[in-house]
């Protein structure tokens, strides 16, 4: 194990995140390697973190002003073995080669506990489209699939959004698609309804994240009525916990964004909420504007020069990190441990860093990993597919019937796969577990590929 990731580490010593995700996959898989002594001769850990293919390519594009830009794109095709490859292009400044692979390697363990056929890959760019004109907006994405095009397709690898990708970015990758192949397929979701997408997809990460949750609590026979919950982000994932959580009885809150965050005591209900949508999703606002329409709550700046967020130092019963990698630092997984928070479902990808989650687990607090959590976006992106594939679209219900019913499904796999492992109640590792021996099967029955 120590040698496999000192191997990685010094091959690519920049690309901590990546070395971050690994790590805390082959902790946990290690009872497999011990029960099964021949994947040690067919290297299954240095195949599995070793992407299956890298695409790197240059972005030019024109602003409004005729001035050229570059920037770089990105897709890693981490591993095909249970299906083509899927995940989203996050479009961010922070985006770099070691963020795209640790997303890539986590989406191999989650798209594999979805139970449906999806391998794992990801994507994006360096581009900021904060402040950006739709016109931007549009040429830069028409120049990054200019150059993905000829990668992806239908039955090869499957894009959708992820931060900075949202339904209008989705919309001109897609045309783009459409028309240099001259083909109209479902080689990306999250697409809008009337051209091939799916309903429920735009909610299906927040309220998968929020099902899973609910099954966490169930098993202490408790439910989130009256629960008060604190929510990172603002963007897809987070407004849609948010909703699912007032419609369970919950009580939300705070809502966040890079610049600050916002705390109302008297909870973000059905209004607040379709403000922060307006807001975020039309006029493309800041969160600080909020306290002007609700002038009851009070928004915080973030202080550069404290070590903790004080959005996790609020009491709450429960925790639904939505924005970005390691966005709960080791003091904030102390104080919210401190003030009693009994269940975090992470929304985000690897939202909390390692000594957190040690904490968590350590408290025996329910605790749900992104790649456990968060799979409902990706599982009903593999829905939507299916229903492409069909030429058929189901209503909202049985789409919503179909995410319920995985992410219950997904949350008994990584119960189960804990148990049999002796580490009852260890999402971490059951989910780890669980989506890493199914790939490695995969991998195995297909031959040295
Ligand atoms: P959006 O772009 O819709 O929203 C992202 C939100 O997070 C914004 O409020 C943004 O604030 C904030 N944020 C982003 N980066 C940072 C940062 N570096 N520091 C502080 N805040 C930040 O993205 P999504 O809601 O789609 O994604 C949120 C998380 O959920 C990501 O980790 C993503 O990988 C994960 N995820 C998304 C899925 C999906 O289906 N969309 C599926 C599974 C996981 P600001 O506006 O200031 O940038
Ligand atoms: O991290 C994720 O699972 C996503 N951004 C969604 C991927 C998808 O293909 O729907």
């Amino acid at each position: 194990m120590d040698e496999i990731l000192s191997v990685i580490k010094n091959k690519d010593p920049e690309q901590r995140e990546f070395h971050q995700a690994v790590d805390e996959v082959l902790e946990t898989v290690k009872p497999v390697l011990d029960k099964n002594p021949e994947y040690r001769k067919q290297a299954v850990l240095a195949r599995i973190t070793e992407p299956e293919r890298v695409i790197m390519f240059r972005v030019p594009w024109m602003d409004d002003d005729g001035q050229v830009h570059v920037n770089r794109g990105f897709r890693v095709e981490m591993n095909s073995a249970i299906g083509p490859y899927k995940g989203g292009l996050r479009f961010h400044p922070s985006v770099n080669l070691g963020i795209i692979k640790f997303l890539a390697f986590e989406q191999v363990f989650k798209n594999s506990l979805t139970t449906l056929a999806m391998g794992g890959g990801k994507g994006g760019s360096d581009f900021n489209p904060k402040g950006k004109s739709d016109a931007e907006v549009m040429r830069f994405c028409q120049a990054f699939m200019a150059e993905l095009f000829r990668h992806i397709g239908p039955n090869t690898d499957v894009p959708a959004g992820d931060i900075g990708v949202g339904a209008r970015e989705i919309g001109f990758l897609f045309g783009m698609y459409k028309k240099l192949s001259n083909e109209f397929t479902g080689v990306l979701t999250g697409k809008s309804l009337d051209w091939g997408g799916s309903l429920i997809r735009p909610e299906a990460t927040g309220y998968g994240t929020v099902y899973f949750g609910a099954e966490m609590l169930a098993t202490r026979g408790e439910t989130f009525a009256g629960k008060t919950c604190l929510v990172s982000g603002a963007g897809n994932v987070a407004q849609f916990t948010t909703e699912k959580l007032i419609e369970l009885g919950g009580r939300v809150l705070t809502l966040s964004d890079s610049s600050g965050y916002i705390y109302d005591e008297q909870g973000i209900d059905s209004e607040k909420l379709a403000f922060v949508q307006q807001l975020k999703n039309v006029r493309r606002g800041r969160m600080a504007e909020y306290v002007e329409t609700y002038p009851d709550a009070v928004y915080i700046p973030v202080d550069p020069t404290l070590d903790y967020n004080p959005l996790w130092a609020h009491k709450a019963d429960c925790a639904f990190p939505s924005a970005t990698q390691n966005e709960i630092g080791a003091k904030d997984g102390e104080n919210l441990v401190k003030n009693g928070i009994m269940l975090v479902s992470e929304g985000a990808n690897m939202p909390s860093v390692p000594e957190a989650v040690n904490l968590f687990i350590e408290h025996s607090l329910l605790y749900a990993p992104g790649k456990a959590a968060n799979a409902g976006g990706v599982a009903v992106s593999g829905l939507e597919m299916a229903q492409n594939s069909m030429r058929l679209a189901w209503p909202r219900e049985e789409v919503d019937a179909r995410l319920k019913q995985i992410m219950k499904s997904i949350h008994k796999t990584c119960l189960d796969a804990g148990e049999n492992y002796g580490v009852k109640g260890n999402y971490v590792a059951g989910a780890n577990i669980a989506g890493f021996v199914k790939v490695v099967h995969a991998m195995l029955d297909q031959g040295l590929v």
